[in-house]
């Protein structure tokens, strides 16, 4: 019998009010591991309700006591942490060293939010006027609204409820359909390491259901939301057509650049773990390399006899180094990408095809893909496709390899190999994506920096880093006024 899960809402577990769920499955398998409920906007209505509620005692609790409550329950993640990221893995298919870290990541938001309480700096500055004071402060904004994607369950949620709580907002949370558990455990560690209820609210549904009501409730002040650009798109008309304030993050389509005087082994393993880590799911993955042609065919070489060895399977059998898709859907989108790579005249060096030997037929599997002499146009080069699946493209010069970069409706993270200072500075400079990396992949930031990208990627927001409490926060301006008269800025300041 699967374990069945409740939306906490208020402090409450309780289902959805139509009683309607919805099965979470295990992509290596096909297991059925929980039932959860498929809420509704009336659910949205009772969770807004308790965040509103809430919000008006949380909002006056110091933030370095907020930020406790953060740091006691980044310390119950650390003990936890092989528990979760054994759910983890069962419930989204990465493998173990990979949940793991994605739950560190989490551990590492908590500690460095739980610092930015005793921080949140603001500002202060003389007047133009005597005998008058003047200074800036962050403010919350009221109940956020949370919209995570499945790819980092633990992570992402992390950078964005953090923060949030830490400034002094209470949160409604929906998190992905095909990641459920992650969240619930979220929800209920927070309970435990002391946070009031109705300040985290957690509520289980589809899109249409749950995350478009809220996005619409005028009680929801600001939405956080990572995902895809389509969905981000939507949002955002529909937030800006109501004036709501929204922060995304959506696709990529990340760069490795290999110049010829790089070292083309460390490239390799660069290359395969930003491509086909996490099966080649992340926003920061890997999915075109532009290599010099002088390197060209036996970077090729040697990236697609690795692809073809790298071990499928479950994520739990510590010999897996590639673990499922997260379900059907994305099995097919990638097998339709393939076709059209072929047919756009790529060349299929590795892969290409859905995997099903033995235990595979069970699971989302697909083989890590790589393709050569990859138009810097192609369809396959342009478009995000958020699985294991390779474009590579010949360059001539730098300069060649910068413009096909950027050429990206999206910029989110992009990375040179180079021996050449002058190449790395002249590329540090020159990319126009939110992240860039030298002599390193596109995957693995830290949460100590602002994560988030230009153009198409997202909206102008960071994420974690030192700018992690911009998307949860007013400026309040205030003026102090000692002097006892009237005193006109701007006029009475001769
Ligand atoms: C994502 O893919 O949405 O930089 C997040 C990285 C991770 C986070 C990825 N720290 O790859």
């Amino acid at each position: 019998m699967a374990r069945t899960f409740r939306n906490r809402i208020g402090g409450r577990e309780v289902p959805a009010r139509s009683g309607r769920t919805f099965l979470n499955l295990d992509p290596a398998n096909g297991e059925t591991l929980g039932e959860f409920p498929a809420s509704g906007p009336e659910d949205v209505n009772d969770a807004v309700a308790a965040a509103s509620q809430a919000f008006r005692s949380w909002r006056l609790v110091p933030a370095p006591k907020r930020a406790e409550i953060v740091f006691r329950a980044g310390e119950l993640i650390r003990a936890r942490k092989e528990d979760l990221a054994r759910a983890m893995t069962r419930e989204m298919g990465k493998v173990l060293a990979e949940t793991r870290g994605d739950v560190q990541e989490g551990i590492d938001m908590a500690y460095l939010a739980a610092g930015e309480g005793r921080r949140m700096y603001g500002v202060t500055t003389p007047s133009e006027m005597p005998d008058k004071w003047a200074m800036s402060m962050r403010a919350p904004i009221g109940v956020a609204g949370v919209i995570t994607p499945w790819n980092f369950p633990f992570a992402i949620p992390s950078w964005k409820l953090m923060p949030a709580l830490v400034a002094g907002n209470t949160a409604v949370f929906k998190p992905a359909g095909d990641t459920p558990e992650m969240a619930w455990h979220f929800g209920k560690l927070f309970e435990e390491a002391g946070l009031p209820a109705g300040v985290l609210n957690v509520v289980f549904g589809s899109g249409s259901q749950v995350g478009h009501p809220m996005v619409e409730h005028p009680g929801i002040h600001v939405i956080s939301f990572t995902g895809s650009t389509e969905v981000g798109l939507g949002i955002a008309g529909k937030a800006g057509g109501i004036g709501k304030r929204v922060s995304l993050e959506m696709g990529g389509k990340n760069a490795i650049i290999v110049m010829d005087d790089a070292d083309l082994g460390l490239a390799t393993d660069a290359i395969l773990w930003s491509a086909f880590g996490t099966t080649g799911q992340r926003c920061t993955a890997c999915s075109r390399v532009i290599v010099h042609e002088k390197v060209h065919d036996e970077l090729v070489r040697r990236v697609a006899e690795r692809a073809t060895t790298l071990k499928l399977g479950d994520g739990l059998d510590p010999a897996t180094e590639v673990g499922p898709l997260i379900n059907r859907g994305q099995v097919e989108r990638v097998r339709e990408y393939v076709e059209i790579g072929k047919r756009e005249g790529a060349r299929l060096v590795a892969g290409g095809e859905a995997a099903s030997e033995g235990a595979l037929a069970r699971g989302h599997f697909f083989r890590p893909t790589v393709f050569a002499g990859v138009k810097p146009d192609a369809r396959i080069a342009v478009e995000e496709i958020f699985g294991p699946v390779l474009a590579m493209i010949r360059t001539s010069s730098l300069e060649d390899a910068i413009r096909i970069n950027n050429a990206s409706s999206f910029g989110l993270s992009s990375s040179i190999f180079t021996a050449d200072v002058n190449r790395a500075f002249t590329a540090m400079r020159d990319l126009d994506t939110g992240i860039v990396y030298v002599n390193h992949g596109t995957t693995g930031a830290e949460t100590h920096l602002p994560f988030g990208g230009t153009r198409g990627t997202g909206n102008g927001h960071r994420e974690a880093g030192h700018t992690m409490l911009d998307p949860f926060t007013e400026w309040k301006s205030i003026y102090v006024d000692f002097s006892g008269r009237l005193q006109r800025a701007q006029i009475d300041n001769r």
